[in-house]
């Protein structure tokens, strides 16, 4: 590099800095971005009914709350059933994907429900249990 382009180069830089003063000072009043606020309402938890399990076997849920049992597995025969029949959802699990809800309300809030598919109960163990807010009480063994 010559002498005489760099004098050049720093003509032109001369220029750059000479020219880009006064601008700036836009911007700053950009509002954030508004986010939707999380939601409050009902949740929906869905609990796998496979063979020969229910997965997860409990859930904790909040008053107001829906369980949604899906059938991923290949026996016709499973139930989800209540111990004290709140529920049950009798012979609906027929094809991958079929589902049973139950939605707990605001009475349930510290009740835990046991459950089981009255097919598999004493075979497979297959029970579960539905804790309806943080002061319901453990399951029974086995739920
Ligand atoms: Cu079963």
């Amino acid at each position: 590099m010559t002498k005489n382009s760099l004098r050049a180069i720093a003509g032109i830089l001369l220029i750059l800095g000479v020219s880009s003063c006064g601008g700036g000072g836009s911007g700053g009043s950009s509002s954030p971005p508004t986010e939707p606020p999380s939601p409050v309402g009902p949740n929906t938890v869905v609990v796998g009914v496979e063979d020969f399990e229910f997965d997860p076997k409990s859930v904790t849920i909040n008053p107001g709350d829906t369980v949604r049992w899906v059938f991923d597995g290949q026996d016709k025969t499973h139930t989800s059933t209540a111990k004290n029949m709140t529920w049950d959802s009798q012979f609906v699990f027929q094809q991958v994907g079929d589902v049973f809800e139950w939605t707990s309300t605001a009475s349930d809030d510290g009740k835990t429900f046991e459950y089981k598919c009255v097919t598999h109960e004493n075979s497979h163990e297959m029970k579960g249990s539905i804790r309806v807010g943080a002061t319901a009480p453990d399951p029974s063994p086995g739920y």
